[in-house]
């Protein structure tokens, strides 16, 4: 892939006000220009549009993206952080267009509304990578997606709960559970939603009282929780679409002077098991966590690597992912990760 040089620069000093970090993973000022390093070519220039920095779970995702993509690997990152505003995505894709970066990262706050910016990036022959989160767009406008199974983490937890129950002697219950959604039309709440709820529909003695979206914050998280508390008495689960939320909700719901975990009132099943959902869990506030793996760069990485090489790349890259409960010995397990 031909490296851009000097409108880059140019460019770049332009944009140096919006906002819009440059250069490597220690974000080096715009004026170190984009030379030939030893190896005689140029740096591969790579803009990054993220979400936001709304959750843990996205700032080791971004960590994870810069630590990735530095100048000693031969690339040039311009990072763009979006406040969790699509506008701002938008914004940043079509300055990296102008930019002419040798390729676009697009991390999507929700899934609708892209086609017209992935038109103009192929329109000018820029390869567009999804990541994490996914778009509703034809497919032929990017290039790949690497991200999480996000119906499976919703699958995977609720055949987590029907287990737990089972060895609770609760399998015939009459269950009642709440849910907190993340940004409502991301990828995450999407997929989450409609795991957990395929096998919601094969316990008719499940009742979902109410969903409510917690936009993936912990203060909109509390919110939402000290109202669903208000409406109902007697909740047996809580769902909550990322940790951020629940940590909101463990707060309301020990204000409103209950108890959640596996000596609680409320069973407690969260999504991302970040470090600091893993501690809640040692503390024995939250019963099990279903990963989202936001370690994304490596894969990133050798990805836009196998495509300067001129390989085909597979569409749908999915990372790998696990979950914790508190049978587990956590101590031990959150000794090995990295987030
Ligand atoms: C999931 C990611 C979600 C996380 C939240 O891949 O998009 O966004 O689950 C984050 O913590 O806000
Ligand atoms: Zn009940």
């Amino acid at each position: 892939m031909k490296h851009r040089n000097s409108i880059v620069l140019m460019v770049s000093l332009l944009l140096a006000g919006m906002c819009i970090t440059a250069g490597n993973a220690a974000g080096a000022s715009l004026s170190d220009d984009r030379t030939d390093n030893d190896s005689g070519d140029g740096l591969v220039m790579v803009g990054v549009s993220q979400v936001g920095s709304e959750s843990d779970w996205r700032i080791a995702m971004t960590q994870s993206i810069k630590s990735a993509f530095t100048t000693d690997e031969g690339f040039y990152l311009i990072f763009q952080d979006a406040q969790q505003k699509q506008e701002n995505q938008i914004k940043a894709m079509r300055n990296f267009i102008l930019q002419e970066v040798d390729y676009i990262v697009l991390d999507p706050i929700v899934e609708t509304g892209w086609d017209a910016i992935l038109q103009e990036a192929k329109d000018t022959g820029i390869p567009v990578i999804i990541v994490d989160r996914m778009v509703d767009a034809d497919p032929q406008l990017y290039t790949c997606w690497i991200g999480s199974d996000f119906e499976k983490e919703g699958r995977d937890a609720a055949e987590w709960l029907a287990a737990y129950l089972g060895t609770e002697g609760r399998g015939e219950e009459e269950i009642h559970l709440v849910t907190l959604q993340g940004t409502l039309g991301s990828s995450a709440q999407i997929g989450r939603t409609k795991g957990f709820s395929e096998v919601l529909d094969e316990h008719e003695n499940w009742k979902m009282l109410a969903r409510e979206d917690g936009d993936f914050t912990q203060a909109k998280g509390q919110e939402a929780m000290e109202k669903l508390l208000e409406r109902y008495d007697d909740i047996d689960v809580l769902i909550s679409e990322n940790d951020n939320m629940t940590f909101g909700a463990i707060d309301a719901i020990q204000k409103a002077g209950k108890t959640c975990g596996p000596n609680g009132d409320m069973i407690v099943i969260s999504f991302d098991a970040v470090e600091a959902a893993l501690d809640a869990m040692i503390d024995g506030e939250i019963n099990a966590d279903f990963e989202c793996n936001p370690l994304q760069g490596p894969q990133l990485l050798e990805t836009i690597r196998n495509l300067e090489k001129g390989m085909t790349v597979d569409k749908i890259q999915h990372v790998d992912e696990t979950y914790f409960d508190a049978t587990m010995n956590l101590p031990e397990l959150k000794a090995e990760r990295k987030y």
